[in-house]
């Protein structure tokens, strides 16, 4: 009695469920799917909301159950979302670090917990590389030396004697903001055609991109040759600026910029940017084959850097295929 009773409960809860034994109902993660605990930084730009869609769809399409935090472009808050990852003790932890300095002290406690950590799209300053088994994401060193070698092409091209530089950066002590400055500088160094006029941070804000640009014209007005920026979220802004001031972005002032995304492809193709660096943010399904090993104990790559191009005005772009973000 005690038995049919038994079998009768189970018959209703798997009716209830719509499924049958050892199936899982469509488009559900498994009970006993893999569970990612993943910070994301914030929604600053198009790249950004990319990034984060890359990381949903990948983890859907893994069947790898995703708990999802946004940090709103703080740093606490992604600290306090890795504390949220290890209570609830997730499998695998990822997040892409706002800045680079500030976490070892909440990764010595997921490494306490047993539980490995994958950096994602920027890296973090540590003493202790043990902190994180694995960064994915773009080499912004090489980033910022396509963006320097475009610019050593066109100098020769103009046959320019002279150009000045303004540079508007990415939220300061962040991985991208470093290396795609350095990678830059270092390309032009020795070059005595060059010079920079002044750095100023953007934040990677369409919006800090506009107050930068009206800064950087106001103090050099027409003397600015090129415009460096290093997203186009900023450029974006900054193009506003230019324009409502009559200068002819891309001809009067030589833009370059970093991303790609539609946007700023359309607007290379116009004429109003002369160079866009590729970055992708569909890093979603490495972090996920990653993810995965990890939770299986397997060795993985301690580096992995997506491939990316360089797209400029020397380029036939008319069959880019559509960016995506
Ligand atoms: O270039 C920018 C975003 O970290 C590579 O962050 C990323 C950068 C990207 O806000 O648009």
């Amino acid at each position: 009695m005690r038995r049919l009773a038994l079998t009768l409960l189970l018959m209703a809860a798997l009716f209830l469920c719509g499924c049958s034994a050892g199936q899982d109902p469509p488009g559900a993660t498994p009970a006993n799917a893999l569970l990612l605990g993943f910070s994301q930084l914030g929604s600053e730009s198009a790249w950004r909301l990319g990034s984060t869609r890359s990381i949903e769809e990948a983890a859907q399409r893994h069947g790898v159950d995703l708990m999802l935090e946004n940090a709103n472009q703080r740093q606490e808050k992604q600290i306090d979302a890795i504390r949220s990852f290890i209570a609830y003790r997730v499998d695998v932890i990822a997040f892409s670090p706002i800045v680079e300095e500030g976490w070892d002290n909440v990764l010595t406690e997921a490494k306490s917990a047993g539980i490995p950590v994958i950096l994602v799209d920027r890296l973090i300053d540590t003493q202790d590389e043990s902190l994180y088994a694995a960064y994915i994401g773009a080499d912004f060193y090489q980033e910022g030396v396509n963006a320097g070698e475009y610019l050593l092409r066109k100098a020769d091209e103009l046959g320019a004697e002279s150009l000045a530089i303004a540079e508007i950066t990415g939220t300061v002590d962040s991985t991208p903001m470093r290396q795609r400055q350095l990678g830059f500088h270092d390309t032009l160094a020795g070059d005595g055609r060059f010079h920079v006029l002044e750095s100023v941070s953007g934040d990677f804000l369409r919006t800090k991109g506009k107050e930068c640009m009206e800064y950087l014209l106001e103090k050099y007005g027409d003397e600015i040759d090129v415009l460096y920026v290093h997203n186009d979220a900023m450029t974006l802004g900054a193009l506003e600026v230019l324009e409502g001031a009559g200068l002819r972005a891309g001809e009067e002032v030589v833009v370059i910029s970093v991303d790609g995304e539609q946007a700023a492809i359309d607007l290379l193709i116009e004429g109003k940017i002369n160079c866009v660096v590729e970055c992708t943010p569909e890093l979603g399904d490495m972090v996920m084959e990653v993810a995965r090993k990890l939770a299986n104990g397997e060795p993985v790559d301690k580096v992995t850097h997506p491939v990316e191009e360089v797209f400029t005005e020397y380029d036939d772009l008319s069959n880019l295929a559509p960016r995506g973000y």
